[in-house]
């Protein structure tokens, strides 16, 4: 029974105390199967919003895009109370969104839960999307419940007969199970036999617990007895899969809402027939039917081979199929009456009447099977409660899968106990997890008038009043003053004296920038008058209090830093927290508990609860960890599954509002998981977003509510990346390219190796491009992460991390703002040393994943021929940013510098002073290719000599003569450019890889629209028991603008595509090609006017950056010059 309701939620606090009677959970499904419609039913029982609109409203789902497009686009917690058993419980249920674009969403969502709601359409079956969830369910390591949904449409749409419907179910469940027999092998792949029966042991002990615990709650302690006694099997099924029988499956209609499990009816029929409940509760579903011998009911299995009709068929879905068709076929209203006399289900006067016969079956079937209490009592059931944090979750939320947890400091490995006990008294340590943050309109909250405001104020730079805003304009015009008069000093002090007209203009531009910042804040005073920020949390252990302080730890936090620097007995306060740039100290402002479009506000939350906090917008981007103590490490970074592929650059209509852009960009990264804001060299503003659908929201939000101005936005840009290959053999004809049809455009130097040589006044330089091996490239790709760490090692010593640091800052507008002021740097030398020491201990594991990965390229390098023999040992670099797909190769006989795999020692040659200037060039060089300035991928450039002129020491302006950094930094680059520019070039392009499901009428049309934007179907298969067709295609990046759109449309809306960044392609055409062998020159002449793929894309992306374009602009001037004539 249920027992929340509207006025009800004030004892929602009450129920924290008890993390065993709490669940925390989120549904997760394919896009369009179901979630938030099965949501409503659950929030309907709480009397949130009338049941009759459950299944329709779609309560979750509160922004205006949303409830337009009909689809979810963000994560949203609704707290619901629960009785079970005369227990009261706490549901705390997330519903996700289950389109590609915000899966960043769901990862927000699942982290925070320790159990899952899978929704699988029965129609659709297992869809992309729900593997991508089960997999993320399975590495987050919660446990999954499955609701089969929709099954309503089998019986009306599909029309399939009971016995059909019940094989076409089974064969859904059987597509589930299979992957989830997947997951279980490949995990076990991995692993040692060692790790493996240690695994089997485990999860062999958690069941007999967990059985133990379910049968002292049901008290059938002796069901095995029972089961042999009926001669029936008893088999320990692994309870990985979904099995009705267990309870962990039901069976449902969120639109309809209805929804049962196979209990409900064997509690049911056990009454009704007589039988025994256990028994049925195992054969209920299952190859088992029931006979009369001997005037005496008996269950005997065997049914699909002597062609009888299994249990479920004619206990439950005749049933189901009789009211569908009475109520809604049919329409038969004396029928109908009787039918809810005998399901004991009263009709209201007003439904009874009502013609919507949909809505009349809604509550025939939502009372007689109500689908609230179906899917809450399998969550209770089976989820696992708050309070049964495992040992071995906590440490990997603790502690990445590249650290060791036994290499924390021993304070920070006795927080794991906290997370295990679960506890809230005083003496217990604060731990909560911030997954995303949110904007939310201020009347949402409970008390808006009174803490919302105090939210913001606390939080820093907030709402200003009157006063502050007299006495801020007050400062300005002080420091105006005080300008002024410096620059009338400077002036009467002999420099350059300015003229009254330039004084003024110097004038009017600071009164315009002090305008526009008053702007931008009084913009921003506006939005927060509107809007808060709420952060989405968990507390895992101790007591969350409003207006507590707590310390806020950033994503980089490392403990063992902090207290290695703070040594013994230290404590850190306001004052010293200063110094370390990923520790703030701050007063939260309030907690709320989070009701779906609604915000309550408390006074505490206890552990184990899902809240909402208020005043944290200026500390936290993103996500972060809030502890009572800093020894608590960082929570591990989110498993985002997609890729930001999609930019565009974005500016105001207005460039006077360029700070309200800047203020709302700055917004936008900060609630949104997966968004990238960047400011580019260029100096535009570029948005990174997961797809269109992803963009369109970002857009709509910052003209909306964050920068609150009308913007422009780019066409997209797409990334490209630019890579040679080895010489074609046969040309575009497919003709052997030998003999006389060897084209006359020979390398100028003739060499065919492609070596270029350059030497001057500072030495001599050979080297030349290759294509790396494609397995090279592909193992560089897939490692980026550990080759940054490669370079990170180097750091130590050398100095290539601050490249990157510096990189990484210019980058990303947002965190130089955010962080504080940096005074890392004042860091006392030995802390530094010990901390760094610490550090690397840390990483003994990325240490043994390097070592593979070295062992890896070698055997691919070995694989790819002689030439590559020793190239493992000879890497220098890699880059571009030290961890890109391309290598510089050493293979000077005069330089024996150790490889990139070897901590470096110094080396006695005079090129060594000039090693790292080389690499910069190296690293500038395939950040931006000749064709259009993309990035480099799959190039090795091979050194083979490189020499310096000798300075003449003796010589008097040997200063004058010697070689500066910056001339070798463009030396390497120029050179490296001139080598690749030899080889055979071609432009490499994303790919999207799309899953698309249709029906055979359409997929003709389908196959149009993907070939026209030169698609290619990779895969294509019908889906057994049905007559749609799932097809695998790849799709370029640049042609999929609209892809969908226009899919939707000439395919009246039948396919409906979800593009995901899948890998990079080489397209194989030759950007600079013209007809040179013979066959060609026969074929198109001396020029060709096909349309040149490649070089179509090159352009653009070169018009885009302004760089030269070399394009005709009138192609055949005879002819215009003849027309103008005849005029
Ligand atoms: N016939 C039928 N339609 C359903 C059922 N459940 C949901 N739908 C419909 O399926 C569509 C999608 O439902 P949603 O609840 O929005 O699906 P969702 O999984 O939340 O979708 P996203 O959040 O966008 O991934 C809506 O049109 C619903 O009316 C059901 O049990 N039967
Ligand atoms: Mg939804």
């Amino acid at each position: 029974m249920v027992i929340g309701s509207r006025y009800l939620t004030s004892q929602l606090p009450t129920l924290m105390g008890s993390p065993k009677n709490i669940r925390n959970l989120c549904i997760m499904a394919h896009v369009d199967h179901g979630k938030t419609s099965l949501a409503d039913a659950l929030v309907a029982s709480n009397g949130l919003i009338n049941k009759r609109l459950a299944g329709r409203i779609r309560y979750m789902d509160s922004r205006k895009d949303e409830i337009e497009r009909g689809i979810t686009m963000k994560s949203s917690c609704v707290s619901l109370a629960y009785n079970k058993d005369q227990q009261d419980y706490l549901i705390n249920l997330i519903d996700s969104p289950g389109h590609v674009d915000f899966s960043s969403e769901v990862s927000t969502a699942v982290r925070l839960c320790d159990g899952t709601i899978i929704v699988v359409d029965v129609v659709e079956g297992v869809c992309a999307q729900t593997k991508v969830v089960l997999q993320q369910a399975w590495v987050e390591n919660i446990r999954p419940v499955l609701v089969l949904n929709k099954i309503d449409r089998l019986i009306l749409e599909t029309k399939l007969s009971p016995v059909d419907c019940y094989y076409h179910i089974a064969q859904v469940l059987e597509q589930v199970n299979a992957y989830m027999a997947e997951l279980y092998n490949t995990a076990l792949l991995g692993k040692t036999a060692h790790e493996i029966e240690k695994y089997q042991v485990e999860e062999r002990e958690r069941k007999v617990s967990e059985r133990e615990r379910r049968a002292s709650e049901s008290g059938d302690a002796n069901t095995d007895l029972l089961f042999s006694d009926w001669g029936i099997e008893t088999e320990d099924d692994s309870d990985l899969y979904f099995t009705p029988e267990q309870g962990n499956v039901v069976f449902a209609s969120a639109y309809d809402g209805w929804g049962f499990s196979i209990h409900h009816f064997a509690n049911q029929f056990a009454t009704k027939l007589g039988m025994n409940k256990v028994v049925l509760n195992k054969t209920l579903w299952g190859d088992y039917y029931i006979t009369t011998k001997g005037g005496q009911k008996k269950i005997v299995s065997g049914a699909r081979d002597k062609r009888k009709n299994p249990l479920f068929v004619t206990l439950i879905l005749e049933n189901l199929y009789k009211v569908y068709d009475t109520v809604v076929t049919r329409k038969d209203m004396p029928e109908t009456e009787k039918l809810s006399e005998a399901l004991g289900v009263k009709l209201p006067m007003s439904v009874a009447k009502s013609t919507d016969t949909r809505s009349k079956l809604n509550f025939l079937c939502g009372s007689w099977l109500p689908l609230a209490s179906a899917v809450l009592d399998m969550v209770i059931d089976h989820l696992p409660s708050a309070a049964d944090m495992t040992e071995d979750r906590a440490m990997k939320l603790m502690c990445s899968a590249t650290q060791r947890f036994d290499s924390l400091p021993s304070e920070s490995q006795k927080l794991k106990d906290a997370f295990v006990k679960c506890r809230s008294e005083d003496e217990d340590p604060l731990i909560v997890y911030i997954s995303k943050i949110f904007g939310v309109q201020r009347k949402n909250l409970s008390n808006s008038t009174s803490s919302g405001k105090r939210a913001v104020a606390t939080g820093g730079a907030g709402l200003l009043s009157a006063e502050e805003i007299a006495s801020r304009r007050e400062e300005i015009r002080r420091r105006r003053e005080e300008n002024a008069a410096n620059s009338e000093q400077k002036a009467s002090s002999g420099e350059r004296q300015l003229t009254p007209s330039e004084i003024e203009e110097l004038q009017k531009q600071q009164d315009k920038m002090a305008e526009d910042r008053e702007k931008a804040e009084a913009e921003r005073k506006k939005w927060m008058e509107d809007e808060v920020f709420v952060a989405f949390a968990r507390v895992y252990s101790g007591r969350l209090k409003a207006r507590q302080k707590v310390y806020i730890l950033g994503p980089k936090h490392d403990p063992s830093v902090v207290l290695a620097q703070l040594g013994d007995g230290k404590q850190l306060s306001e004052e010293n927290v200063e110094a370390f740039k990923h520790i703030h100290i701050c007063e939260i402002s309030d907690v709320y508990l989070l009701l779906g479009r609604e915000l309550e506000q408390i006074e505490y939350a206890t552990a184990g609860t899902v809240v909402g906090i208020t005043g944290l917008e200026d500390y936290v981007i993103k996500s972060a960890t809030l502890s009572s103590t800093y020894a608590m490490p960082a929570f591990t970074e989110l498993t985002l599954n997609v890729t930001p592929i999609l930019r565009v650059a974005v500016e105001p209509h207005d460039p006077r509002d360029l700070p309200k852009l800047r203020r709302g960009l700055k917004i936008l990264n900060q609630a949104d998981p997966c968004v990238q804001v960047k400011l580019q060299d260029s100096g535009e503003y570029v948005i990174i977003t997961a797809g269109e659908v992803h963009l369109q929201r970002c857009v709509d939000d910052l003209q909306e509510r964050y920068a609150g101005i009308p913007i422009r936005t780019s066409d997209p840009i797409v990334p490209f990346r630019e890579t040679i290959i080895p010489p074609p053999t046969v040309d575009r004809l497919n003709e052997a390219i030998e003999g006389e049809n060897i084209s006359q455009k020979k390398p100028a130097n003739g060499d065919p190796l492609g070596v270029v040589e350059v030497s001057g006044h500072y030495g001599k330089l050979r080297c030349r491009a290759v294509p790396l091996p494609e397995q090279v490239t592909k193992l560089l790709e897939e490692h980026q992460d550990l080759l940054r760490s490669i370079s990170k090692i180097g750091a130590v010593v050398n100095t290539s991390d601050n490249i990157n640091e510096k990189e990484d800052k210019s980058d990303d507008i947002t965190e130089g703002s955010m962080s504080g002021s940096d005074q890392g740097s004042t860091m006392k030398m030995g802390a530094l040393v010990q901390a760094l020491e610490n550090r690397e201990k840390l990483n003994q594991e990325t240490f043994a994943a390097i070592q593979d990965l070295k062992k890896k390229l070698d055997k691919a390098f070995k694989e790819a021929g002689n030439e590559w023999e020793n190239a493992i040992n000879q890497i220098w670099s890699f880059g571009p940013h030290g961890s890109g797909p391309n290598i510089l190769l050493n293979c000077i006989q005069s330089y024996p510098r150790p490889s990139i795999w070897e901590n470096s020692t110094s080396v006695d040659s005079p090129l060594a002073a000039y090693d790292t200037n080389f690499v910069t060039g190296f690293q500038i060089a395939t950040s931006a290719g000749p064709l259009c300035e993309e990035p480099m991928m799959g190039v090795c450039f091979v050194v083979e000599d490189w020499s310096i002129e000798p300075t003449d020491s003796s010589s008097e302006d040997a200063g004058a003569n010697s070689v500066s950094s910056g001339q070798i930094i463009s030396l390497a680059k120029d050179t490296l450019r001139k080598a690749f520019d030899k080889q055979c070039q071609r432009l490499v392009c994303a790919m999207y890889s799309c899953v698309i499901s249709v029906t055979s009428d359409v997929i003709g049309k389908m196959y149009s629209v993907i070939g026209k934007r030169q698609g290619r179907i990779v895969d294509g298969d019908i889906t057994e028991g049905s007559t749609s067709w799932n097809v695998t295609t790849y799709l370029p990046v640049v042609e999929s603008m609209n892809f969908a759109n226009e899919l939707r449309k000439s395919t009246s809306g039948e396919a409906v595509p979800q593009l995901v960044f899948s890998h990079w392609e080489i397209l194989d055409i030759d950007p600079f090609w013209e007809p040179h062998t013979t066959e060609e020159l026969a074929h198109w002449g001396e020029k060709s006017d096909k349309e040149n793929l490649a070089q179509k894309y090159i352009n653009s992306v070169r018009r885009r950056k302004g760089l030269a374009v070399d394009e005709k602009i009138v192609e055949f001037a005879e002819k215009q010059r003849t027309l103008s004539k005849n005029k």
